[in-house]
């Protein structure tokens, strides 16, 4: 078996099982299978800078954590700036909260180079390369600059977005070229892969053969991988024993219907839009006045850019007026914390839970709609409330699909949800089940590097 390198932003601590992000737990399960690299930035920030960064190694489970400090600057340009500030938002079509500053651009690619220099030297001649997300779109380049000429692919975690705003990056051609260098491309979703290449096709003048990119001197593969789950793994946290906090929680809830929603604090997961449904679902149907109680899971994220500082106040605002105007002394619907909450605790959870609410405004894939489901009951399962616009809708075909913009629309999914039959709800929930246990995250695994392998097969023949 070919070993594999990874590349990703973070890198967590080796050994340490605790996430909250839903790369880190899907990169793992593969380099512990495979054995391999795994490189980023360590998360820490140099306040002096030094000549050259310095990688530290550490072994564990078969795997080379090779972590990288930044400086106060790289963070700032590459992470918070270019990464987060422009990508992120654009991506996710928000061009009003998108910044773009040559300097930060500048910082990006700087940081890519930084990582290209340290991997280079650790790359042998049959390793994998597979690089993920947004803010590593040029390391492709970076490496074969460097004389890397192995397999190298990238996986997009969040969306592509449509040509007409792409084209708003002042250097969106560039980028589109960074990802032409890669041998394969992997999309969530086929809506995302099609901006792609509608994308290459207006602007660039560049047509696609089927899934095959050939432009700027390169053959490049493209693909939908949708990400998932390790299905297994959740099944079993949900089937163990309650968590105490689990116990605490049904205690609390006094036999109230529970929705639960559980998301990283960012403003593409809809939260204020959401709680805004709760409280028109609350207006319009009065009879479930303390019947109901909703609880918003939402640890904080990129505390240092202000739209996260920002959406955390309007989320709190949005929980206090529905409180405020439908609460009673002995009850509050909604009950919105920012703590992170253990995953085997996270399960049970979600497994009380008779509505799990996801409804981002634009979403890559959401694995919490997937994590969800796989928690549920099988003879008494909850009821998935899903946003249109992630890319997991286009699987959890048995989820109430609402558009997170209608608030009366999502008012009225959620009552349906209360008042589904668990006949109904375990209609639903079984294929979602059986679909999340064909294609959990080992499969996406399996699916995306054996293309990258295979597809080197087929570029000899050629
Ligand atoms: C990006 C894309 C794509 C959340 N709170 C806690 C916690 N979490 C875990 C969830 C889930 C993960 O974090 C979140 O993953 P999502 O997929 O929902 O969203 P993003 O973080 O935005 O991830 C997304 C994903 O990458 C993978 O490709 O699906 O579209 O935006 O696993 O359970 N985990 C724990 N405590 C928490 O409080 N333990």
């Amino acid at each position: 078996m070919q070993r594999l390198i990874a590349i990703s932003n973070r890198v967590p601590k080796p050994g340490d099982r605790y996430t909250s992000g839903g790369l880190s737990v899907a990169v793992r399960h593969a380099l512990e299978r495979r054995g391999g690299i795994w490189l980023g930035w360590s998360g820490e920030v140099q306040e002096t800078a030094e000549s050259e960064p310095k990688a530290v190694t550490t072994r564990w489970n078969n795997v080379d954590y090779v972590t990288v400090d930044l400086t106060r600057r790289d963070e700032e340009e590459y992470y918070n700036g270019f990464a987060n500030r422009a990508l992120w938002p654009l991506f996710h079509h928000r061009p009003g909260l998108t910044e773009f500053a040559r300097r930060e651009m500048a910082g990006y690619y700087r940081v890519n180079q930084i990582f290209a220099r340290i991997l280079a030297p650790m790359v042998k001649a049959n390793d994998i390369i597979w690089v993920h997300d947004y803010h590593l779109i040029p390391l492709a380049s970076e490496l074969r600059a460097l004389g890397v000429k192995n397999r190298i692919g990238f996986f997009l975690h969040i969306p592509w977005p449509a040509p007409e705003l792409f084209t708003i990056l002042p250097n969106h051609a560039r980028l589109a070229v960074n990802l032409v260098n890669y041998d394969l491309v992997g999309f969530q979703t086929k809506p995302f892969m099609d901006n792609f290449t509608a994308y290459l096709k207006e602007e660039m003048n560049v047509s696609t053969q089927g899934c095959v990119v050939e432009a700027f001197g390169r053959i490049s593969q493209l693909g939908v991988y949708p990400i998932s789950i390790d299905t297994e793994e959740f099944v079993r946290f949900a089937e163990a024993p309650a968590s105490s906090i689990a116990r605490r929680l049904e205690a609390s809830l006094q036999g109230r219907t529970l929705a639960l929603s559980v998301d990283r604090l960012d403003y593409s997961k809809g939260i204020p839009q959401r709680i805004d449904a709760i409280g028109r679902f609350l207006e319009l149907y009065p009879e479930y006045h303390n019947r109901f109680t909703a609880l918003q899971i939402a640890p904080t994220t990129r505390e240092a850019i202000p739209e996260y500082a920002e959406i955390n106040r309007e989320v709190a605002e949005a929980a206090g007026r529905v409180n405020g105007r439908f609460g009673d002394i002995d009850w509050a619907p909604i009950r919105y914390i920012n703590k992170s909450i253990g995953r085997a605790t996270l399960a049970h959870l979600y497994r009380a839970a008779r509505i799990g609410v996801v409804t981002p405004l634009r979403d890559g894939m959401n694995l919490v709609s997937k994590e969800y489901v796989a928690a549920q009951d099988p003879l008494d399962p909850g009821v998935l409330v899903l946003s249109r616009f992630a890319g997991s809708a286009r699987e959890l075909r048995g989820a109430l699909l609402v558009n997170p913009y209608d608030i009366d629309g999502v008012a009225h999914a959620l009552r349906g949800a209360c008042e589904m039959s668990r006949e109904e709800r375990i209609s639903r929930f079984e294929p979602m089940l059986q679909h999340l246990k064909a294609y959990d995250v080992h499969r996406w695994c399996d699916d995306f590097i054996h293309a990258l392998t295979r597809d080197r097969a087929l570029a000899m023949i050629a």
